[in-house]
């Protein structure tokens, strides 16, 4: 086990083959601030190169996900300049989302309760998302008076579609774990109990995977939302080549010809 102290911004715990990363400023609803950007940017980048992870859970400390940025960082006084909110997002959102849609292992977002703001489309740059059944996903910008940033307006419409991206950021109507659900917004609503045993269940289960499989697929997808379908051939085409070539390849055939669970053990 990875130990982290208890009262780390990010908390680190080691599993069979994963690495959980909980966000630990449960008083602000782990809204985030500089210290818990740089915190969660360093143990990201600290799992990637660690290749005895092969699978990432992220989740928050208390009874909230993530509230999105720290509001209290946003007070200013009267007569003050405005912030200049490009500054974090160059500097930490957009940073954050890239990290987690190019990790070289799957990444599940457990989201224990509220997901706010930047906190819910963290949450969407997930590969799987668990959530449970007590938590919500709200767009919040617009009652500050933003639009979704971290990657929403991109996914939210990916997810839902146009119709229901526009009212949902336009409203900041919160989304229960069981309607992201049945709205495909997210893999599974699980009973607030299970969330983190059913986590681990799937994280041991992808650890187990064949992750170079796993991270093209996330890649293919992502490039499906802006090509073609001629483009996506070739693209199937020049990926596959390249997994046929790997020992994960080799071993699953073996095991599947052999009548025996593979033992996969590369990783990207
Ligand atoms: O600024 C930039 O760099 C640009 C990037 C922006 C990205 C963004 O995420 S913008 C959106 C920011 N987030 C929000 O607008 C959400 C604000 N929070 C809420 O709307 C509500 O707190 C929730 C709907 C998330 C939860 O409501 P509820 O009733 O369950 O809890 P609460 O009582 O409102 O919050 C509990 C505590 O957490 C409370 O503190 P207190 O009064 O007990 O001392 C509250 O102030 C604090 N808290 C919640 N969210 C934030 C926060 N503190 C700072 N920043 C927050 N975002």
């Amino acid at each position: 086990m990875t130990d982290t102290p208890a009262d780390a911004v990010v908390r680190i715990e080691d599993g069979a083959g994963w690495r959980r990363l909980t966000l630990n400023r449960p008083d602000k609803l782990n809204s985030f601030n500089a210290d818990q950007h740089v915190a969660l940017k360093a143990a990201l980048d600290a799992a990637a190169e660690d290749r005895s992870v092969r699978a990432v859970i992220l989740t928050g400390a208390g009874r909230g996900f993530s509230a999105g940025q720290d509001l209290s960082d946003r007070a200013r006084a009267p007569g003050a300049p405005p912030p200049d909110l490009s500054e974090t997002i160059e500097r930490f959102y957009n940073p954050l989302i890239r990290r987690l849609r190019s990790m070289p292992v799957p990444v599940i977002a457990a989201v224990n309760g509220v997901a706010a703001g930047a906190g819910a489309n963290i949450a969407f740059a997930c590969d799987l998302v668990l959530a449970a059944k007590s938590a919500r996903f709200i767009q919040a910008f617009s009652k500050i008076g933003l639009i979704p940033d971290s990657g929403g307006t991109w996914t939210l419409p990916r997810l839902v579609g146009r119709a229901r991206a526009y009212a949902l950021a336009a409203l900041a109507e919160p989304v229960s774990a069981e309607t992201a659900e049945a709205w495909g917004m997210i893999w599974k609503a699980v009973d607030d109990a299970q969330l983190a045993a059913e986590a681990e269940a799937l994280a041991t289960r992808l650890a187990a995977m064949p992750t170079g499989a796993l991270v093209r697929l996330r890649e293919g997808l992502d490039l499906a939302e802006t090509g073609t379908l001629s483009a996506q051939l070739d693209w199937e085409r020049d990926a596959q080549a390249a997994l046929g070539r790997s020992d994960d390849y080799q071993e699953g055939v073996a095991a599947f010809m052999e009548k025996r669970p593979a033992r996969f053990s590369e990783r990207s």
